[in-house]
C-alpha cells in the first residue's frame, strides 16, 4: 500500500465528493456569445460528465451537503448583493420581466455608483459580464453550491486529507458586489473563510481554472491570511478582461499576497507547468495550514471558449505536484466547457493528486 501525504492511502480512502443535485434550478437558455444568444456554455450536463467519470474510477463516496450556513458568506459578500440575489427573480417578474435577467445598463467611468431602483438598472449595478442570466431557480442553485463548497470544507477542517465539492454553479468570478462569468457566491474563497474561522491562520488559494479568479483576488485583495495564486489566460486576450495582472499583487495588509501568472494564447504545458511550480514555490513559502484549489478544467486544449493547450494527462501531472505540497486540499469545481472531456481531465487532476 502506497502512503499518501496526510494519511491518504491509495486504493483505501479516495477523495470524498461533494454533491448537490439543487444545480438544475439554475439552467439558463441563453447566453450572449459573439453576437448570438446560444446555449450556455455552463450546462447542468457538466456535471453528469463529472459524476459518470468519478464513478467509473472508483470514487463513490458521494454525499449530499448540509444546510448552508451564512456566516462566511455574509463576511465575503455585500449584504445588499445578497438581498439582490435572493430577490431579483421576484422583483424582474413583478416589473415586467419576461425572460431571464440579462441588464442592459452599467455603471461604467465617471458615472454615479449608486444602486438603482429599477430591476434593470440594479442587474446592472451588480453584474459584471452579460453572458450570466438570472433565472427563477438560480439563488437556490447558488446556496447549493455553497453549501456543497462549505461541507467538503468542513471534511477537510475535520482531518480528512482532501475532499472534492462538485459546485455548480461556479464561483471564482464573484466578487463581494457582482455576479458573472456563471459565478453567483465565490464557493473557494467562503470555504478559505470557514478554514480560517475554524482556526487556520494561514490558507492558500490556487486557482488553475483557464480564466482569472478575480473575485476571490476582489475579496482577499487587502488581506495576509489568504494567499491567492492564479494561472490564467491574460487579460489583454481573456475574460474577465479588466483584471488579472502580473502587477496586481496585494493592497494594504495583502500586499505580496496575490500572484497572477497571466499567459498568452496558445500557452501549453512547459509555460503552463513552470507557472505551477513557482505557485507552488509561494505557497510552500508560505506555509498554509489548508489548501484550496479552484479546479477548473478550462486550460484544456480543446475548451471551446478558453486558448490554452493543456493535455488530459496534464491535469495528472497538475494533481501530483499539488499533492507534493502535502497540505490538507479542499478542490473546488470552477470551469470547463469541453464537455466530453471535463470529467477525464477532473479526475485525472484528483487521481494525479493520489499518486495514481
Ligand atoms: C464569458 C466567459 C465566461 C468564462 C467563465 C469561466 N464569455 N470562468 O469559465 O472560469
Ligand atoms: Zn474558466
Amino acid at each position: 500500500m502506497v502512503i499518501l501525504p496526510d494519511g491518504l492511502h491509495q486504493g483505501e480512502s479516495r477523495v470524498k465528493v461533494v454533491f448537490s443535485e439543487e444545480h438544475r434550478q439554475h439552467f439558463p437558455q441563453a447566453e450572449l456569445w459573439m453576437g448570438e444568444f446560444v446555449t450556455p456554455f455552463e450546462r447542468p450536463s457538466r456535471m453528469e460528465y463529472v459524476l459518470r467519470r468519478l464513478k467509473q474510477r472508483g470514487f463513490n463516496d458521494i454525499i449530499a451537503p448540509g444546510r448552508l450556513d451564512m456566516k462566511p458568506v455574509r463576511k465575503l459578500h455585500d449584504r445588499g448583493y445578497l438581498t439582490f440575489l435572493r430577490t431579483a427573480w421576484d422583483q424582474w417578474i413583478a416589473e415586467g420581466g419576461r425572460g431571464e435577467i440579462i441588464p442592459t445598463s452599467f455603471p461604467m467611468r465617471r458615472m454615479q455608483q449608486r444602486v438603482p431602483r429599477h430591476i434593470d438598472g440594479k442587474a446592472g449595478y451588480y453584474t459584471l459580464a452579460t453572458e450570466t442570466a438570472i433565472t427563477a431557480g438560480t439563488w437556490a442553485a447558488a446556496q447549493a453550491s455553497a453549501a456543497v463548497a462549505l461541507t467538503a470544507q468542513g471534511l477537510v477542517a475535520g482531518g480528512q486529507a482532501a475532499a472534492f465539492a462538485l459546485c455548480r454553479p461556479p464561483g471564482h468570478h464573484a466578487a463581494t458586489d457582482m455576479y458573472g462569468g456563471y459565478c453567483f457566491l465565490n464557493n473557494a474563497a467562503i470555504a478559505a473563510q470557514a478554514f480560517i474561522d475554524g482556526g487556520a491562520e494561514r490558507v492558500a488559494i490556487l486557482d488553475v481554472d483557464f480564466h482569472h479568479g478575480n473575485g476571490t483576488q476582489d475579496i482577499f485583495y487587502r488581506r495576509s491570511d489568504v494567499l491567492f495564486c492564479s494561472l490564467h489566460g491574460r487579460p489583454q486576450d481573456a475574460f474577465p478582461y479588466f483584471l488579472g495582472y502580473k502587477d496586481e499583487v496585494g493592497a494594504g495588509e495583502g500586499e505580496g499576497f496575490n500572484v497572477n501568472y497571466p499567459m498568452p494564447p496558445e500557452t501549453g504545458f512547459d509555460v503552463w507547468g513552470r507557472a505551477l511550480d513557482d505557485a507552488c514555490r509561494r505557497i510552500r513559502r508560505y506555509r498554509p495550514d489548508a489548501l484550496v484549489v479552484s479546479l477548473g478544467v478550462d486550460a484544456f486544449k480543446e475548451d471551446p471558449i478558453s486558448f490554452f493547450r493543456l493535455e488530459s494527462e496534464d491535469f495528472r501531472t497538475c494533481g501530483a505536484r499539488i499533492a507534493g505540497l502535502k497540505r490538507p486540499t479542499l478542490f473546488v469545481m470552477e470551469g470547463g466547457y469541453a464537455i466530453e472531456a471535463i470529467g477525464l481531465n477532473t479526475v485525472n487532476v484528483l487521481e494525479g493528486f493520489l499518486g495514481g
